[in-house]
């Protein structure tokens, strides 16, 4: 049998590979795969490749493209990545995926945070609270052994697909997932040049001008969605915030599109009238306020969620801080993406703050590490304004000691 006249079995083989769940081909087979998988190759699709742009649990509308296009065992399924979170059917969505022979994703940032909330490895934001609440406890933790299979890059002879960028300087079978999801710090920037190409494209060209398949990825909108003719698309059109559903066609290279409802919205706001109801937003760790999809463990972000925390432990007698978050809740809804934005809600915070803690707020998210945790306590506990400067003086002279 060649790759051409057996796809059907071959990715029906894959997916066994890929979900232990399936009791089918194990025993004889002694192929083992890694938990976390850098590339996914598939053989050519029969029929024709479809390939998607971020689902966020839009199932309905998915069934509604494929039907549209009378979508068949011949045919193969690829999707960019961010299955689950923001919207109504995340669940729905990873099981089709799961469990359809012809249907494969690669592992989005979405995918990663909720494998890790499950696994105890990270925080969860409110869409990760979301959509683990619609998950039975019990099934979490083979959800999460799924979600870790899902490959950083799917190639197949047409196309190369991955969640937000290649890195240039790896070949294709050593992706990084951490890199290829954008998942979190400096690492969340991906620079664009004046076309809104990103920069990664054109290293990438470089790299491997020998690779002339097209490369599809999703993760960001852009101003378009051919952002190179037969060399790269960016299939993210925010469907779950009321924008397209858009797919690429191979092999003629149409793209479709279907409209979808505004759940973003919808799922934010029965989130925050669900936290009016609960505890109060006082007391919620600062993790809940973060960007849902990002990575809140990594680099500086964690050192600034840990410092931020600790901040907002040992200040909370300073009400207007309170206020100044409550007010940036409601307007921001989580934190800001890098960036701007990002940059304007920490200075609005560190301006709520009396102007003795302005510089202690800039030093303690720089040097979240610079004092054991008990030092730490210690001198921010029982704080006056006066005693401020003392401590300034203390975690300055720990810095110079450091350095
Ligand atoms: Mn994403």
């Amino acid at each position: 049998m060649t790759q051409s006249t057996c796809g059907q079995i071959n990715y029906f083989y894959r997916k066994c590979l890929m979900n232990p769940a399936i009791p089918c081909l194990h025993g004889d087979h002694t192929v083992q795969e890694p938990a976390f998988c850098p590339l996914l190759n598939l053989p050519a699709a029969r029929g024709r490749t479809v390939v998607v742009g971020d689902l966020h649990g839009c199932f309905r509308e998915l069934m509604a493209l494929l039907e549209s296009l009378a979508f068949g065992p011949d045919d193969l399924l690829l999707f960019v990545g961010d299955l689950l979170d923001r919207g109504p059917h995340s669940w729905e969505l990873a099981g089709y995926f799961r469990d359809t022979t012809n249907a494969f994703c690669v592992l989005g940032n979405h995918e990663r945070r909720v494998a890790r909330v499950i696994r105890g490895q990270a925080s969860a934001a409110w869409t990760q609270h979301q959509t683990l609440a619609a998950m039975p406890r019990a099934q979490w933790e083979p959800w999460a052994t799924w979600l870790e299979s899902l490959p950083a890059v799917i190639e197949t002879p047409e196309l190369i697909l991955t969640h937000s960028r290649l890195d240039p300087q790896r070949s294709l079978n050593a992706q990084d997932p951490y890199h290829t999801c954008a998942v979190g710090g400096e690492s969340v920037h991906i620079p664009k040049d004046g076309a809104d190409i990103p920069l990664w494209y054109h290293a990438w060209k470089e790299a491997h001008p020998e690779d002339k398949r097209p490369i599809a990825f999703g993760h960001l909108a852009h101003q378009r969605v051919v952002l190179v003719p037969g060399g790269l698309y960016a299939l993210d059109t925010g469907a779950v915030n009321g924008g397209l559903l858009s797919a690429l066609v191979l092999p003629s290279g149409h793209m479709v599109d279907l409209g979808c409802p505004d759940y973003f919205s919808q799922a934010l706001a029965s989130w925050r009238s669900s936290q009016r109801e609960a505890v109060s937003i006082r007391n919620r760790p600062i993790s809940s306020f973060r960007n849902d999809g990002a990575e809140e463990d990594a680099g500086p972000d964690r050192e600034l969620v840990t410092a931020f925390n600790k901040i907002w432990s040992e200040l909370n007698p300073y009400g207007r801080f309170c206020r100044h978050r409550e007010a940036l809740l409601a307007s921001h809804g989580s934190l800001p993406e890098h960036g701007a934005q990002r940059s304007r809600y920490y200075q609005t915070l560190r301006a709520s703050l009396p102007p003795g803690l302005h510089v202690l707020f800039a030093k303690t998210l720089i040097h979240a590490r610079l004092l054991p945790e008990p030092e730490f306590r210690s001198h921010l506990s029982s704080l006056s304004l006066e005693e401020l400067d003392k401590n300034l003086t203390f975690l300055e002279s720990r810095q110079l000691q450091q350095q």
